[in-house]
């Protein structure tokens, strides 16, 4: 299978290079892509060198996929005109995901939606996929009424820039700022840009994105996204409110049986997930799982998974996967 990866020279870019190859994914040709700038540049897949390219080459090209990481601009221009020359687009931005005529995708639980007609398909934020993994099996067991989540996202979420500013802070030394404050032995209640709501676009995708995937918009979810100095993957605490009540050991049964999910949940043996031991991981880590005992049917738990991994590219390619497996594709 010919296969572009727009956005190549990325944080999520090179992740999906590396998981492609993990995975073992069909790829015959392989066509990185990046801005003008990049053109030229030399990147090593599976020990061969293949040389990046600009958009318009690559979509001339005609690959059978293209998976996308390089912003809404490029994705609301391109996009559409790699799905003209027959390319199935998965794109990893927030550009299409909450357009009706696009399927929003985790593959664990709306993959089915997908249909050969899906040229343009939208790969959820980091924040939202690793919540809804734990969602949708007690959303399915218990129906879940009202969700309120605190995120502690990973810088790596912002990119390159910010690594290199806490890398610089940590270091004592001055350099570019990928926010308006220090992020070193900081906490920064703003990722993304402020609404009119006073909510930041990250908690509005929250909100937005889970009802969409798991196709109920009676779910209420209320967020409030947090950028911490950590590179491993976002945290989330998360308390949902169930119309029906609940059994702790089924519940974490549940969660232990479903695809992608692992429970670490022993406060004896202090196990729990952290974003340390997350990193370079595919699974969804979820702990500290309590009920609220300040209400009835109502649950406190803790979620962990790596941002760039199930948070994008793996999340991506699981997208791809599917589309190969049920010839929903070339
Ligand atoms: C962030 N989820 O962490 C957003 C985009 N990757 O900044």
């Amino acid at each position: 299978m010919k296969v572009a990866v727009v956005g190549a020279t990325g944080m999520v870019g090179e992740v999906m290079l590396k998981v492609l190859a993990e995975r073992n994914f069909p790829v015959t040709e392989l066509i990185p892509v990046a801005s003008e700038k990049s053109v030229g540049k030399e990147i090593t897949f599976k020990n061969k060198k293949y040389k990046v390219v600009g958009l318009q080459t690559a979509v001339e090209m005609k690959p059978d996929l293209a998976l996308f990481s390089a912003g809404g601009d490029t994705s609301l221009e391109w996009a559409p005109k790699f799905a003209a020359a027959g390319t199935t687009v998965v794109d990893n931005s927030s550009a299409w995901r909450m357009d009706t005529s696009k399927k929003l995708v985790v593959p664990e639980i709306n993959a089915g939606l997908l249909t050969p007609e899906d040229k343009i398909i939208a790969n959820p934020n980091c924040s939202t996929i690793q919540l809804v993994m734990a969602l949708a099996p007690l959303h399915k067991a218990y129906k879940i009424k009202r969700v309120v989540v605190s995120t502690y996202q990973s810088i790596t979420g912002t990119g390159l820039k910010a690594v290199n500013q806490l890398n610089n802070e940590y270091a004592g030394e001055k350099g570019e700022m990928a926010y308006h404050y220090q992020i070193h032995r900081n906490a920064i209640p703003h990722c993304d840009s402020f609404l009119d709501n006073g909510y930041t676009k990250e908690e509005m995708k929250l909100a937005n994105e889970t009802k969409k995937i798991m196709g109920d918009d009676q779910i209420l979810v209320t967020a409030t996204a947090v950028r911490i100095p950590v590179v491993g993957g976002h945290s989330e605490s998360v308390n949902i409110e169930f119309e029906n009540d609940f059994d702790l050991r089924e519940v974490r049964a549940l969660l232990q049986n479903t695809p992608g999910v692992t429970v670490q949940d022993n406060v004896d043996t202090h196990t729990y997930p952290m974003p340390l031991y997350a990193e370079g991981k595919d699974e969804v880590f979820v702990g500290r799982i309590r009920r609220d005992e300040t209400q009835p049917n109502t649950l406190n738990m803790w979620i962990v998974s790596d941002n760039l991994r199930k948070g994008a590219a793996t999340n991506a390619l699981q997208i791809a996967e599917h589309l190969v497996a049920h010839k929903l594709i070339g």
